[in-house]
């Protein structure tokens, strides 16, 4: 029987997704909506018993005991996947943050044309941590030698990476214990796919426990790495305002979409958009100006630092290119789809390639390169505006959302108590007290295999009615943001009374927006900081705080998932299990999905599981909280006694008349 074709709003959630795949049904054009449709998964594959390895197979396991020609068993087979997906995640992240520091080097040399040093009060706190002297330094000579040993970290073949040093000193013990305290990236990603080779190790848990390292490097080196040198060179994120959806695109200007992961060039497409030289160009050929606009991680990095708007998040990299607006979408790096080419060709779209490492047939390719970056990011604009008049119809859905971005874990300290007084404390409290029940990360991918942005805003809603903050990253903060929960007072009356007691008193919306995925260590960087706040014990693993990633499909996903694990976090994953199949086998010692939620708790706290249904998933999360409150003594989470002491009491004196307000304040005379 043929399947029933899925309706726009059976696939997204958001009005304006909605739109435009009724846009793309008119005229006959595919997206990766309707090619999951078409496409079935392969079981097997997805459930990490496929093995192909070497060619003798590939060895597709389906029964119980039965074993590769080489005599793999199912564990083994599902461990070598699931290493080799952390490993490439791991390698994509962390390749990153090495871009970022030999930009770092070329700015500190005067060798990068357009970049400084924008936030120096960080580069100064960054290099302390690594005793680099500073006081009667230039931040260049600074710079210069972070840089250095920066650089030296994805190579580090002995001893710790150096950013470790940064974890809560508990934690740095446990790593150190269990002997998966990480060395440079490059030699732990080596080592994963030595030792997944054909005829290496093949006990399902060494293996695994190698996936922690190979993760650890990722999550407390490379990717923190970019991080740092993000904000150094970029800024450091503080509330701004921005917008997100498709409806950020405009009729009468010249739209470019920039879209990947790394801030370097689109930061300089930020800045050369603004130049004289640029919006004459634009005048001239008709347009008003250029708006930019971001899709994915590119987005979130030029939004919570520029105020840029999000076109979207990775599943509407299509839908933005259907509304025939988009004069040039620019990539540079991960989760863009080879699809993007083809569907450009039913419009004017240009898509321009811009990495040394990443180039789509059909595509045009303008290669970056730091040191020319302000000249390159004119070339591209300049690309983009001739193409302007070649436009046809465009159908633009009208669907857009405020939002403010921006919570840095600095801005956070800096918000709970000013420059003098900054601190974590008030965020301890309000936990401790039980007005906030715990905290959440909500992160991640879209996966068309669910309906778009359902997984990340059901769950986010039904968190936040229950208490819990949240932060977010990547397409999830994205997902948020369309739906109006980035602004302070947007839909407070939605969450729980406790935790709307201190969003009203810090000013602060219920969701607080980290950044890019790469940003997931801002988020280690804060239960750090919570933890030596004190009062929430001394150690990651005690805080009542759980990671979802409702609606992941990335390798990268599966990397962070696994560095917060040995930093002690609980993570559930939505969606489907790579390493799901034959869960009730007898014949293998060990069952993978098990030793990733059990036996990983046993060794470092924190475990991952994957749990499809999102009611599930809420009470997985609320019952560990729970847990971790009741570990550490504090009260009971409950409810009923807040909701009283907001600023909303103000709201309603503001209302009454002088004789009321006196009446409600002191009450009635006798
Ligand atoms: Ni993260 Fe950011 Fe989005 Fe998933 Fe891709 S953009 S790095 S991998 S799809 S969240």
């Amino acid at each position: 029987m043929a399947k029933k074709k899925k309706t726009p709003e059976e696939l997204s959630i958001d009005p304006a997704a909605q739109e435009m795949l009724i846009r793309a049904e008119d005229l006959g054009i595919g997206t990766a909506f309707t090619r999951a449709e078409e496409m079935s998964p392969c079981n097997i594959g997805g459930s990490g018993m496929c093995c192909k390895i070497c060619g003798m197979g590939p060895c597709r396991l389906t029964k119980d005991g039965q074993t590769g020609v080489c005599g793999a068993t199912i564990d083994t087979i599902q461990a070598r996947n699931f290493i080799r997906a952390v490993a490439a995640g791991a390698a994509a992240h962390s390749d990153h943050g090495r871009d970022m520091a030999f930009t770092l080097k070329a700015v500190a040399n005067g060798e990068a044309e357009g970049y400084v040093l924008r936030d120096v009060a960080k580069l100064r706190t960054v290099a302390q941590y690594y005793n680099i002297p500073v006081e009667g330094r230039s931040p260049e000579e600074i710079a210069d030698e972070l840089a250095d040993l920066y650089i030296a970290q994805f190579g580090q073949q002995r001893g710790i990476v150096a950013p470790v040093i940064r974890a809560p000193k508990k934690r740095q013990k446990v790593w150190e214990e269990t002997g998966v305290t990480p060395r440079g990236v490059d030699r732990e990603v080596v080592e994963a796919l030595h030792r997944t080779h054909i005829g290496d190790d093949q006990d399902a848990e060494h293996i695994l426990q190698h996936a922690i390292k190979v993760a650890l490097s990722d999550g407390w080196g490379g990717s923190l790495i970019a991080t740092d040198i993000s904000d150094i060179l970029f800024g450091t994120p503080a509330p701004i305002l921005g917008q997100a959806n498709l409806g950020v695109l405009k009729d009468n200007m010249v739209n470019v979409v920039v879209h990947g992961h790394e801030p370097t060039l689109s930061e300089m497409i930020v800045a050369a958009s603004q130049t004289p030289e640029i919006i004459e160009y634009a005048k001239k050929a008709g347009a008003e100006g250029v708006q930019l606009s971001g899709i994915c991680c590119t987005a979130n990095e030029i939004l919570m630092r520029q105020g840029v708007p999000a076109a979207g998040n990775f599943l509407q990299q299509e839908l933005a290119i259907l509304t025939g607006a988009v004069d040039a979408m620019v990539v540079d790096v991960q989760c863009i789809m080879q699809a993007l080419v083809g569907l450009a060709e039913n419009f004017h779209t240009k898509i321009i390639t811009t990495s040394p490492k990443v180039k789509i047939k059909g595509a045009t390719h303008i290669q970056f390169d730091e040191h020319k970056a302000l000249t390159i990011a004119k070339e591209i604009l300049k690309t983009a505006i001739d193409n302007y008049s070649n436009r046809g119809k465009t159908h633009i859905p009208d669907v857009r959302e405020d939002l403010v971005p921006g919570f840095s874990h600095e801005y956070i300290n800096y918000m709970l108590g000013g420059s003098y007084r900054g601190s974590f404390r008030p965020l301890n409290d309000a936990i401790i007290s039980g007005r906030i029940r715990g905290v959440a990360a909500i992160v991640g991918c879209n996966n068309p295999r669910s309906q778009h942005d359902f997984l990340h805003t059901y769950v986010a809603k039904k968190l936040l009615e229950q208490d819990v903050l949240l932060v977010e990253t990547g397409c999830g903060a994205i997902a948020s943001a369309k739906l109006g929960l980035l602004l302070g007072e947007a839909g407070l009356d939605q969450v729980g009374p406790g935790l709307r007691e201190i969003c009203e008193t810090v000013g602060i919306p219920p969701v607080l927006h980290m950044g890019s995925c790469v940003d997931n260590t801002r988020i280690l960087t804060v239960l750090t900081q919570v933890v030596e706040e004190g009062g929430l014990g001394d150690d990651i693993e005690q805080v009542p705080a759980v990671g979802l990633a409702p609606e992941w499909m990335s390798e990268k996903a599966l990397s962070i998932g696994t560095y917060c694990v040995a930093s002690g976090a609980y993570v559930i994953f939505g969606g489907s299990s790579p390493v799901g199949g034959m869960p009730d086998r007898v014949a293998d010692s060990v069952i993978v999905s098990n030793y990733l939620s059990e036996g990983w708790e046993k060794l470092y706290g924190g475990k991952l599981e994957f749990i499809p249904d999102p009611d599930e998933m809420i009470k997985a999360t609320l019952e560990h909280i729970d847990k971790k409150r009741a570990a550490l003594g504090l009260q009971e989470y409950d409810p009923s006694k807040w909701g009283r002491s907001g600023d909303n009491r103000m709201l309603t004196l503001e209302e009454m008349s002088l004789e009321e307000r006196r009446v409600a304040m002191y009450g009635a005379a006798d």
